[in-house]
């Protein structure tokens, strides 16, 4: 851990907790983290056959590793799921993230129900570990009238409030500046909120990771900045991107705390981000946090990437994958074995099936919807543009492929 601790100008004002929210309950509150973070290399508890040194292990509860376990196998499954539909023609895009499962999942276990996350690209993960069902999940795929959106949103921006998952934005970077933004609101209202902020390691190189990182650290905003480095911003290699030897070196330039962990190990990634949190909680500002993972598939279905990297890299990767050491650890534990895991997969496989189902019964949104919730009442301009588009239905001028 680099930089110095620092006293927050302001101390926050414990609130009661809020009651936990559906899809949390099931995370014990963990013990204090076992590490605190140091800046030399890069932080990582779990071993590939699944053991953990003596005295690392971050000491969660059964109940919370099955939790985790459970997340990661069925955002992995969803993602598969999801990957097909696309390509059948039933949803118009999804952006997968194979591979970077240890990374959410770990990261989202460390907060309190009560904290704000700010996802950017493939952290859908996080808003059902909070209780977006995966029927609505689905619903917002397909953008249909139970759609919290009413499709008018992109697939995979998810939005959850009921979970303080905010609405996720595909800009780059701009995650950074708004869970900076916020957790300096929460603090200035009193409240006992700490944010967590995405960003992938593309967002480093944009002028919002400069504006977040510069004014959480100047005023100590209560934040974790928390970047999935998975190696490529589409097909821009991180070497192309960045010649910083880190990117979690770049919190030392801001005078942010900042540490490099092992985004395949949920371990490491559940106490470096839980000590980061503690930290920001008890008033001494963000910390950085640069997850090193790899994204396994395309940026997303509209990608190919054999057109810029290479099946070595891809396959060496494979062999480094977060949901079979993890896995490898709960067997060694005694929690799980291969009994537990087919009964299991298989449940999991259902579940996601039920969701498909239930959301492909609803209705596309009413046409209305089109210009409705932007004004309170509709502006006549509207109106008239509605009835305009409403009027080449059924010419075929509407359709098209998905644009991205
Ligand atoms: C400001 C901005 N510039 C460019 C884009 C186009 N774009 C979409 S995703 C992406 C790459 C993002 O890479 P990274 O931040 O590493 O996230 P990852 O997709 O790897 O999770 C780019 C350049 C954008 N959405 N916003
Ligand atoms: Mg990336």
């Amino acid at each position: 851990m680099s930089g110095k601790g620092h006293k927050a100008p302001v101390k926050a004002k414990a609130k009661a907790a809020a009651k936990p929210r559906a899809g949390t309950a099931r995370v014990a509150t963990p013990k204090p983290a076992a590490v605190m973070p140091s800046s030399a290399g890069l932080v990582r508890l779990l071993e590939d056959d699944g053991t953990v040194a003596r005295g690392k292990d971050p000491g969660l509860a059964e109940e919370t590793l099955l939790f985790l376990y459970e997340q990661m196998v069925q955002v992995r499954e969803f993602d598969r799921r999801m990957l097909m539909l696309q390509r059948q023609g039933r949803i118009g895009f999804y952006g997968p993230i194979l591979g970077q499962e240890a990374a959410t999942v770990g990261s989202i276990a460390a907060l309190e129900p009560r904290d704000w996350i700010f996802p950017a690209l493939r952290e859908g993960a996080a808003a059902m570990m909070r209780g977006l069902s995966l029927t609505e999940a689905i619903n917002q795929l397909i953008g249909n009238g139970a759609d919290r959106c009413k499709g008018r949103q992109m697939p995979c921006h998810y939005t959850f409030k009921q979970g303080n998952y905010y609405g996720m934005s595909s800009v780059i970077g701009t995650q950074i500046s708004h869970a900076v933004g916020a957790a300096m609101a929460a603090r200035i209202r009193g409240d006992d909120v700490v944010v967590l902020g995405y960003m992938g390691d593309g967002a480093t190189s944009a002028n919002d990771f400069h504006a977040g990182m510069n004014f959480a650290a100047v005023y100590r905003s209560p934040c974790v900045l928390f970047c999935q480095n998975n190696q490529w911003a589409i097909s821009v290699p991180i070497s192309k991107q960045s010649a910083s030897e880190t990117l979690a070196q770049k919190g030392k330039a801001y005078g942010i705390p900042y540490v490099r962990v092992d985004g395949n190990d949920v371990l490491a990634v559940y106490s470096v981000t839980r000590a980061a949190v503690e930290r920001a909680r008890q008033g001494d500002g963000p910390t950085f946090v640069e997850a090193v993972t790899y994204r396994r598939l395309g940026h997303s279905s509209s990608d190919d990437p054999t057109r810029y990297r290479d099946e070595a890299e891809v396959k060496a990767w494979e062999k480094k994958d977060p949901v079979d050491r993890f896995r490898a650890y709960l067997t060694r534990r005694g929690l799980w074995d291969d009994g537990k895991e087919a009964a299991f997969k298989e449940g999991i496989a259902q579940r996601v099936n039920d969701a498909i189902a239930a959301a492909e019964q609803n209705a596309p949104p009413a046409d209305e919807t089109l210009v409705t919730d932007v004004y309170e009442h509709v502006t006549p301009q509207l109106k008239e543009q509605l009835a305009e588009v409403l009027a080449l239905e059924g010419r075929g001028v509407n359709e098209g492929a998905f644009p991205l």
